[in-house]
């Protein structure tokens, strides 16, 4: 909305003067690398540049002030835009806390999904019984807090599908989720069952890559790149909260897009 008093401003970067001390307070932190550009702050904030108090107010929220308040603006229900196929990145771009020479791939047939907290039924999940269960397909948009994003194709069972089959408590809190590379992360319920939220095993049209999460990693269109993690190991449904990786650095919890 514009204000009478204060015209639209340009977008420039006078905008980054305008919010020096907290954007300096987020590099100290490490929360930002570097130096920030227009665009970073523009994908950071996911806001209009040229309203400072939204600027402000959104920075505020990398640094976790504002986690309760993107919860409470958060629709369950709304999908984020899908593309079409031919936009899909291939293959996808990677990225995790250490280079892709690191990864160490996990092996599909050893490997199971272990089960703990407010759930029924607790025996581990293995590969075969995913891929029998039906799956949805979705292409949608990647976006790293670092400032970068592409179209990927991403399919796989719907997290809320899988949550309800094994009896967990849908009323919990949180669903948190640990990594074969030793990355917990944390979602909240309301994002588990959102209906674009899958257990991806496969990435345009194939099984997932060894870089990119095989045999399983999570797909939200609702969080940002981190707040999907690969090479899932376990599940956890729980009322106790416990930061994620980066959460442990300083980002927002809630970090949606
Ligand atoms: N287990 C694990 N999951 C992870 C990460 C990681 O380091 N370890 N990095 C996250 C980050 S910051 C991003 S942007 C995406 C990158 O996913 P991609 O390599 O499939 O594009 O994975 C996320 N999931
Ligand atoms: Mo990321």
């Amino acid at each position: 909305m514009k204000s009478l008093f204060r015209p639209a401003q340009p977008t420039s970067p006078a905008v980054l003067d305008d919010h020096r001390p907290i954007i300096r307070s987020l590099q100290r932190r490490g929360l930002i690398r570097g130096g920030l550009s227009l665009g970073a702050l523009t994908m950071l904030t996911g806001c209009d540049v040229s309203r400072p108090a939204a600027v402000e107010a959104a920075l505020r929220g990398i640094s976790t002030f504002n986690d309760w308040f993107q919860q409470q603006l958060f629709n369950p229900n709304k999908l984020a835009p899908t593309y079409p196929a031919s936009m899909v990145l291939k293959p996808p771009r990677f990225n995790a806390y250490y280079d892709i020479m690191d990864v160490k791939p996990v092996d599909g047939d050893t490997w199971k999904l272990e089960l703990a907290g407010l759930i029924d039924d607790k025996t581990p999940w293995k590969l075969p019984q995913f891929a029998a269960l039906p799956q949805q397909d979705e292409v949608i948009r990647h976006i790293c807090i670092e400032g970068w994003d592409y179209i990927g194709q991403w399919s796989g069972v719907p997290l809320r599908d899988f949550l309800r089959r094994i009896g967990a408590d849908t009323r919990a809190k949180y669903v948190n989720f640990q990594s074969a590379d030793d990355y917990p992360s944390s979602l909240d319920m309301a994002t588990a069952l959102h209906p674009q939220t899958i257990l991806a095993t496969s990435y345009a049209g194939e099984p997932l890559a060894a870089p990119f999460g095989f045999p399983m990693r999570l797909r939200t269109s609702t969080k940002l790149g981190f707040k999907n993690p690969k090479w899932i190991t376990a599940i956890e449904v729980t009322n106790t909260y416990t930061p994620g990786y980066w959460e442990k650095a300083g980002f927002g919890w809630f970090s949606g897009i």
